[in-house]
C-alpha cells in the first residue's frame, strides 16, 4: 500500500488531536497556527544605516550589472517600520526589497506574481496567525519579473525579457535581496522562504527546480507550471467556446447559479457528505444537458442548445478533433460560478481574463517568431501540429521537472496547494506533478520534501464558497526549521468575505469570490485538509461546520487516465531550457 505510511509516520509523529485540541467550541481559524509553530528566533538589528544601502554596488553579488535607486527607512510603516530598497538588475528586473530596523528575526520572505507581472507588489498571503509576519519581523522582496505595464505580453518582443519573465528575474531578485540583507544586518538570513501562487506559483516551482539552493522553504499555489498551454489552450479554448457567432457570449453569469446548483446537486453527496461542497470533481460526472431548456422551463432555470454545448466543451477541456487532450483539465464541477470574469463576462463588463491573456500569450510570448500582428485568438488551431508548435518554448517558460532530489539533499521542503473549483488553472495541474514527482523519485522521497493539500470549493488563490483561508507560512516553517511535517492545514471560510490578500491576482483584476459586504467577516465554516491523495473524512456527529469533527480519509488517487494529455512527457526531469536573449534572437541550451 504506497500511501500506508503517510499515515502512519504522519500520525504517529504529530497526532491529529493536537491539531483540533487548541480550539475554542466555535469554529476557530486560529487552531492551526498552535500547531505549526516557528522556531524562536532571535532579533539581529541592522549594522548599518538604511540610507547608505544605497550606496551599494550588488553587481557581483547577482552576476549582472545591478543598481540601487533608492534606500529609505519607512518609520510609520506598520506592523513595523522597515528600510525600503529598490532597484533594478539590468536589463529591466525592477525589485523592492523591505528590511525590518528593529524587529529582524532572521528570515527572507520573497513573494510571487500573478498573470504576466508587470508590477512590482509585495503581498504576503496565506500567513494570518503566522507571528513572524504578523509581527512584521520578515526581510520581502518582489520583483516585476523584467517588465513593467506588459499586462498584454508585448514585452515578450524582446527575447530576453521572455527569459527574465519565465525563470530569471526572480532569480536575481533572490540573489541581490540576499546581499542586501547580509549588508543591513551583517550576517545571512538563517531561513529562506518563497511564498507565492498562481504564476507565483509557477515561479515558486521555477525555484524549487532550477536553483534549489534559492530556499529552505517554499509554498506553491495553484501553479501557472504548464504556462505554454495554460495561456493558450486552456483559456483560449474556454473564451472561443464561450463566443457566440455575433461575438456575444454564449453563457451569461445570469445561467452560472443554476449550472453551479445543478453540479453541485450531482456530485455532493458523491463524496460521502452533503455539504455544498464537491470534494471529489474529479470522480464526479455532471452533464449539464440535464439542464436543456424543456417547454415548460424559464430561460432563466435552464440552457438553451448553445449553451448546453458551450458548458460541455468548458468541463471537457481543449481538445482536437480525434478527442486528444491539449491540457490537463478543464475547469471542475462546482467551480462554475468562479467563471465569472473569467470566460464569463460579469454583467455590467466585457472584460474577460481568458481572451486577453490568451492573446497576449500567443501574439508575444510561445511562438520563436511571433504571429503577424493581425494575429486574433480565432486563429488558433487545436490540433496536434498547432500543440507542437506553440509547446517549443515549453522548456523555457513551463516549471514542470519533478525531480526535486537536490532540493531535497540541502533541505528544502514544499507545499503545493489548489482549489478544486480553480477557473483559471484545473488543479490537475498540481495532481499530475505530484504523481509525476511520486513517479520519479519514489513516494517515500516526495515525503520527505513536498506535501499537495487540495481544497474543495476553493476558487483561484482564494475565495470560494469552500474553506479557503488558510495559513500556509507557519506550516512551512515548522517542517524547515522544526522538522515537524505538515499533515492538517486547518482553512476557513468567512461570510463577508475574507480577511487576508490573496496572492497571483494580476494587477487590476478583481479578487476572487464574493466581494467583501463591508461587514466585519465571520468564521462560519472550518475544514481540515490533508496530504494529497488522502481524503477528508466526517466522522458522522457534530457539526459539520467544525473541522474538529473530521478525519484524515482515505487515500482516493486521481484516477491514472484523467492525467492523460498531449503534454504528458512535460512533467519529465532534464525537460528545462536555459534560454537568453541577444538582440532579436532567442539562444537556448538544455544546461545552465
Ligand atoms: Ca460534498
Amino acid at each position: 500500500m504506497r500511501h500506508a505510511s503517510i499515515i502512519r509516520r504522519t500520525l504517529g509523529s504529530l497526532p491529529v488531536a493536537t491539531l483540533f485540541a487548541a480550539g475554542a467550541s466555535a469554529p476557530s481559524a486560529q487552531t492551526p497556527a498552535a500547531a505549526y509553530l516557528p522556531r524562536a528566533l532571535r532579533v539581529v538589528v541592522p549594522v548599518t544605516a538604511c540610507e547608505r544601502l544605497g550606496a551599494l554596488d550588488l553587481s557581483d553579488d547577482v552576476g549582472a550589472r545591478t543598481r540601487i535607486t533608492s534606500a529609505r527607512p519607512e518609520t510609520d510603516a506598520r506592523p513595523s517600520p522597515y528600510c525600503r530598497v529598490t532597484g533594478y538588475v539590468e536589463p529591466a528586473v525592477n525589485f523592492e526589497v523591505r528590511l525590518p530596523l528593529a524587529n529582524w528575526t532572521q528570515r527572507f520572505v520573497q513573494t510571487g506574481c500573478g498573470g504576466l507581472c508587470s508590477s512590482v507588489n509585495i503581498r504576503v498571503a496565506n500567513a494570518e496567525g503566522c507571528n513572524p509576519a504578523d509581527r512584521g519581523e520578515l526581510a520581502l522582496a518582489s520583483t516585476d519579473m523584467g517588465h513593467a505595464g506588459g499586462m498584454e505580453g508585448d514585452f515578450g518582443r524582446d527575447p530576453q525579457l521572455r527569459v527574465d519573465f519565465a525563470y530569471r528575474g526572480v532569480h536575481v531578485t533572490t540573489l541581490a535581496a540576499k546581499a542586501l540583507v547580509k549588508a543591513f544586518y551583517g550576517q545571512p538570513a538563517k531561513y529562506s522562504y518563497f511564498t507565492g501562487c498562481s504564476d507565483g506559483g509557477r515561479e515558486a516551482l521555477m525555484a524549487a527546480q532550477r536553483y534549489p539552493e534559492d530556499f529552505d522553504g517554499i509554498t506553491a499555489g495553484a501553479p501557472a507550471m504548464n504556462f505554454t498551454t495554460q495561456n493558450t489552450f486552456y483559456h483560449g479554448w474556454n473564451a472561443l467556446k464561450n463566443t457566440a457567432e455575433d461575438g456575444g457570449p454564449v453563457l451569461t453569469a445570469d445561467v452560472l447559479p443554476t449550472l453551479h446548483r445543478a453540479a453541485v446537486q450531482a456530485c455532493d453527496a458523491a463524496d460521502g457528505l452533503e455539504d455544498g461542497l464537491v470534494s471529489d470533481p474529479f470522480g464526479c460526472r455532471f452533464d449539464p444537458g440535464a439542464l436543456a431548456c424543456r417547454g415548460d422551463r424559464t430561460q432563466a432555470a435552464c440552457l438553451t442548445p448553445a449553451q448546453v454545448d458551450a458548458a460541455r466543451a468548458i468541463y471537457a477541456g481543449a481538445r482536437d478533433a480525434a478527442g486528444n487532450k491539449l491540457v490537463l483539465g478543464g475547469p471542475l464541477p462546482g467551480s462554475e460560478l468562479s467563471w465569472a470574469g473569467v470566460f464569463v463576462p460579469r454583467p455590467g463588463s466585457t472584460r474577460l481574463m481568458s481572451p486577453s491573456i490568451a492573446t497576449g500569450t500567443l501574439k508575444y510570448l510561445v511562438y520563436e517568431r511571433n504571429p503577424a500582428s493581425s494575429f486574433t485568438l480565432a486563429d488558433l488551431q487545436f490540433t496536434r501540429e498547432s500543440f507542437t508548435e506553440t509547446t517549443k518554448l515549453h522548456g523555457l517558460y513551463d516549471a514542470t521537472n519533478p525531480d526535486l532530489s537536490a532540493f531535497a539533499r540541502r533541505g528544502g521542503r514544499l507545499i503545493l496547494w489548489h482549489g478544486m473549483a480553480d477557473p483559471h488553472i484545473s488543479p490537475l495541474n498540481s495532481v499530475a506533478y505530484h504523481t509525476a514527482m511520486t513517479r520519479v523519485m519514489g513516494a517515500a522521497a516526495v515525503e520527505q520534501v513536498a506535501r499537495l493539500y487540495l481544497f474543495p470549493g476553493g476558487d483561484h488563490c482564494g475565495g470560494g464558497e469552500g474553506p479557503f483561508d488558510m495559513d500556509l507560512l507557519s506550516p512551512i516553517m515548522a517542517w524547515v526549521e522544526q522538522g515537524t511535517p505538515p499533515f492538517a492545514i486547518i482553512a476557513s471560510h468567512r461570510t463577508g468575505g475574507r480577511s487576508g490578500p490573496i496572492a497571483g491576482i494580476p494587477p487590476g483584476m478583481p479578487p476572487p469570490g464574493a466581494p467583501a459586504e463591508g461587514m466585519p467577516s465571520r468564521v462560519d465554516r472550518t475544514r481540515p485538509a490533508f496530504p494529497y491523495p488522502l481524503t477528508t473524512k466526517y466522522n458522522g456527529s457534530g457539526s459539520i461546520d467544525d473541522a474538529r469533527n473530521f478525519s484524515p480519509g482515505p487515500p482516493a488517487p486521481v484516477a491514472a487516465e484523467a492525467l492523460h494529455w498531449l503534454g504528458a512527457s512535460f512533467y519529465a526531469p532534464g525537460q528545462e531550457l536555459w534560454c537568453q536573449g541577444e538582440g532579436t534572437t532567442l539562444r537556448c541550451r538544455s544546461t545552465p
